[in-house]
């Protein structure tokens, strides 16, 4: 980890010593793009600027009404200067009507060192300014302004030619992707597939040895030629060393002359990636101070709760224009390395923790998390859950406004600010913005979930769900096409998206599930997406959210009436993300020919659909995808490194965010451990990006910097998969041999029946049956078996012995909520699955 750091930081000072003095005119260019022939980027303005590119120049209309010149800016940051170079700095402007403006080279953080300040005299038909200054410093990110503000009648200014030479000559970058050998350096499960890849010129089929940690060769074997991979550019092949099963730490691999960074074998590898993956989300909250006894080193005051500087989120008015009222926003999740909060990505974020608390609830328990509810009795992944879910409700537009039970669809700063800041130091106002139909279908299916999930614990929560859920629902079909606007990016994300009928279909299924209503189940089944193709290669996000419709269809107990077809097509969804991964040396289940902003978050939900289809068929090889899928995230990949922060022995920890800054204030950390960086992604909208990896092929695509915003943040919705993709990989319930028949009749007051027949080949003396209800549904009564319940989660026990093909009956009564009360479908016998 310290080796990459230092290496990155060389790259952008080095050669101080080693490069001969230049004329400083004569030195290398520093600014990138500063003829504009490549559009505006990476420059960027203050949010009162609309940068554009006219007849070749960049012009901005700069608005009056100013107080300060550092009120309206254009500028380039991440600058590399070196300490007693010469800089020649140079560039054309001009002003209509003439104006004096400040040209700037500056420290980009607070003090705001200028090394260089200049007062540029401008007039209507333009001129080119010079200066030269020698830097006091050696700084990998200085920053150019044009500082334009302070007019009281608005102007227009254009620049072109923009130019900073001297220094070191800008290096070619190379990420120091250490040994040729690509392992997963958290490990391997001992009964799961265990694959390499290694970066080589050679064709023909290379020998491989694994060794142990005493350098003992335990396994040998022949790679796999591969060609050229068409992720990385590189000339590969796999290792296969999967017939090795002894569990050991310190394994290496060795191809080719080269040794991979060490491993383990180990039955326990993700036990702490499951609960680190969600203790993520206590440092992400809003409104609450984060206590230092909890999170080491990561204490600090509540952000936006109203005191000074913060404005608070406690009493929030709308973008001007957009509504009259105010709300308490605050609590939540901040959506990422910014401070803004979003009831799109929250959505699908809240979804899914609930989702894999579901999908196993008894695997989750009170005090897993060390929260501060931890003792309360719930579940702390619940807790956690509420903490926003409670935000998302309270983005709800109020009875008697207008658009009433639609979601606000974000509130954030009024304009963006710089890093490092503190959530309780930001001074920017915040503010609503308008209410769009994805946001509330968003509301809308996260309420539907947590009026169930949160049923047997709260009664009171789960019925204002529901409440939620009917009314945003009900305001969604009203309002069908309230879309967020994609240029409302200032000061937070835009989070647009032009087609909201997968959210439509998410909260329909949603909504059915827990309500079993007819409306709701006509709804599901005239979408195009009940029946479509909708497993996309490049994965679903918050964008695309059918598949959490499909997914939640198969899975959670409900009568949808073709509910056999939805199964089966998760499997063939699952089928082709094998395919994919099949042709990928790397084994990511993910193969566009460019890869999209968060990468990561779309391999890993590819790996949910897989895991899914493991979880309804039991079959082998959907679960041996998502192991090895996994491989990929933690160091199987052409950069040798973990996206996931604290595992293997190279991982990401400067990911972009306003306080895990260490990489830009050495008093503060960095991202907690189990934080997910986003990963590559080939447009690199990011100005160190561009910097650094210009022509970059899919997987180079990623530089773990602070201020690469779009290779390398982190989100609230992308630790989401890892979380979900942790719990399975984490739990390791075998098959039991067993085959469950459960009845249920009656209605509030229902009787149910249950058979527990040993369907393998070894007599079970005594076992426990576990299950989970899908809401408040309560045992009474039993009878045949001790049958007792945690919350959702019921254990039946019994003494008696189970032979082979022998049968056990028993049955209970039980109390029943209003709505469906579906059987239960997963049952697991002496901790094992049935299948
Ligand atoms: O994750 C988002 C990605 O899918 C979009 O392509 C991108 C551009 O709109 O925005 C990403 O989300 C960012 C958001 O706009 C602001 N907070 C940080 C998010 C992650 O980079």
């Amino acid at each position: 980890m310290i080796r990459r750091l230092a290496a990155a930081l060389a790259l952008l000072t080095a050669f101080a010593l080693a490069t001969p003095a230049h004329a400083a005119d004569e030195g290398p260019e520093q600014i990138v793009n500063g003829t504009f022939d490549e559009g505006t980027g990476p420059w960027w303005g203050t949010g009162n600027l609309t940068l554009g590119v006219d007849d070749g120049r960049m012009c901005v209309d700069v608005p009056g009404g100013t107080a300060n010149p550092w009120d309206v800016i254009i500028g380039q940051d991440n600058l590399p200067l070196v300490e007693g170079e010469t800089y020649a700095f140079s560039f054309y402007a001009s002003a209509t009507p003439a104006k004096v403006g400040r040209a700037l080279v500056q420290l980009p953080v607070d003090p705001w060192t200028q090394y260089l300040s200049a007062a540029p005299e401008m007039s209507v038909s333009g001129n080119v300014y010079r200066y030269t200054f020698t830097a006091p410093v050696s700084l990998p990110n200085a920053q150019v302004a044009f500082q334009m503000g302070g007019s009281a009648e608005p102007w227009r200014f254009c620049m072109d030619d923009v130019s900073l030479r001297g220094g070191a000559e800008p290096e070619e970058y190379e990420p120091d992707t250490g040994p040729r050998v690509r392992v997963n350096m958290v490990g391997y499960l001992p009964s799961g597939p265990k694959n390499a890849t290694v970066v080589t010129e050679a064709t023909e089929p290379l020998k491989w040895e694994l060794k142990d940690a005493s350098g003992r060769t335990v396994a040998r074997g022949k790679s796999d030629p591969r060609g050229v991979d068409a992720s990385s550019g590189q000339n590969v092949q796999s290792i296969d060393f999967s017939g090795h099963r002894k569990p050991g730490a310190g394994y290496t691999l060795t191809a080719d002359g080269e040794t991979s960074r060490p491993f383990d074998i180990a039955e326990n590898l993700y036990d702490e990636m499951r609960v680190d993956s969600l203790k993520f989300y206590y440092t992400q909250r809003s409104g609450i101070e984060i206590r230092d006894d909890l999170r080491p080193g990561y204490g600090r005051p509540a952000g936006h709760v109203g005191t000074a500087p913060n404005r608070g989120d406690t009493s929030v008015p709308c973008q001007p224009g957009v509504c009259d009222y105010s709300l308490d926003v605050s609590g939540g999740w901040y959506d990422a390395g910014d401070h803004g909060k979003y009831v799109v990505n929250g959505g699908i974020s809240v979804h899914q923790l609930m989702s894999l608390y579901e999908r196993d609830k008894a695997a989750f328990a009170d005090r897993q998390l060390r929260i501060p509810e931890s003792g309360n009795g719930v579940p702390d992944v619940l807790d956690e859950a509420r903490w926003e879910q409670e935000f998302l409700l309270s983005m709800q537009v109020p009875q008697g406004e207008r658009l009433a039970g639609m979601a606000h669809h974000k509130i954030h700063d009024a304009q963006w600010t710089g890093l490092p800041l503190m959530p309780h130091l930001d001074p920017q106002p915040r503010e609503l913005h308008p209410p769009s139909t994805a946001a509330t279908l968003n509301l809308a299916a996260t309420a539907a979930q947590a009026a169930r999930v949160f049923a047997p614990y709260d009664a009171a929560f789960a019925a204002r769900n529901l409440a939620a859920a009917r009314r945003a629902w009900a305001a969604a079909v009203a309002n069908p096409d309230l879309l967020a606007d994609p240029n409302d990016g200032v000061g937070g994300g835009a989070y647009s998206d032009t087609d909201v009928s997968d959210e439509f279909y998410w909260a329909a299924a949603e909504l059915f599930i827990t309500t079993g209503e007819k409306e709701f189940a006509q709804f599901v089944l005239a979408s195009p997406h009940h029946t479509g193709d909708i497993w996309r290669e490049r994965g679903f996000d918050w964008g695309n959210t059918a598949q959490l419709g499909r997914l939640e269809l198969a899975t959670v107990p409900n009568a949808i009436r073709d509910r056999e077809r939805v199964r089966r097509s998760v499997l063939e969804g699952a089928e082709k993300y094998l395919a994919v991964q099949r042709d990928q040396a790397y084994g990511q289940p993910y193969g566009p020919p460019d890869y999209d902003w968060g990468s990561n978050n779309l391999v890993l939900n590819n790996m949910v659909v897989m895991a899914v289809a493991y979880d309804l068929t039991g079959k082998e090889k959907y679960r041996a995808g998502v192991r090895e899928g996994m491989d990929y995230i933690l160091g199987r990949n052409a950069l040798n490194q973990s996206y996931v922060t604290g595992y293997g022995e190279v991982s990401s920890q400067n990911q972009h965010s306003r306080w895990y800054a260490r990489q830009l204030d050495a008093s503060l950390p960095n991202p907690p451990r189990g934080t997910l960086s986003g990963g590559p992604n080939s447009a690199i909208q990011d100005p160190v990006a561009q910097r650094l990896l210009q022509g970059c092929e899919p997987q180079f695509c990623y530089v773990d910097h602070i201020e690469s915003w779009a290779t390398n943040e982190l989100t609230i919705n992308w630790n989401a998969p890892l979380a979900w993709i942790s719990a399975f990989l984490a739990d390791r319930s075998g098959h039991a041999g067993c085959d469950v028949r459960y009845t249920a009749q009656g209605g509030r007051n229902f009787v149910a029946h249950v058979t527990v027949r040993n369907t393998g080949g070894k007599s079970l003396d005594g076992w426990n049956l576990r299950w989970s209800f899908p809401g408040a549904q309560r045992v009474r009564d039993s009878w045949g078996a001790a049958v007792s319940q945690d919350g959702p989660v019921v254990t039946a026990k019994s003494r008696g012995k189970l032979r082979p093909g022998a049968t056990a009956a028993f049955g209970f009564a039980g109390t029943a909520p209003a709505g469906p009360n579906p059987s239960p479908e997963v049952f697991h016998v002496n901790g094992d699955r049935c299948r």
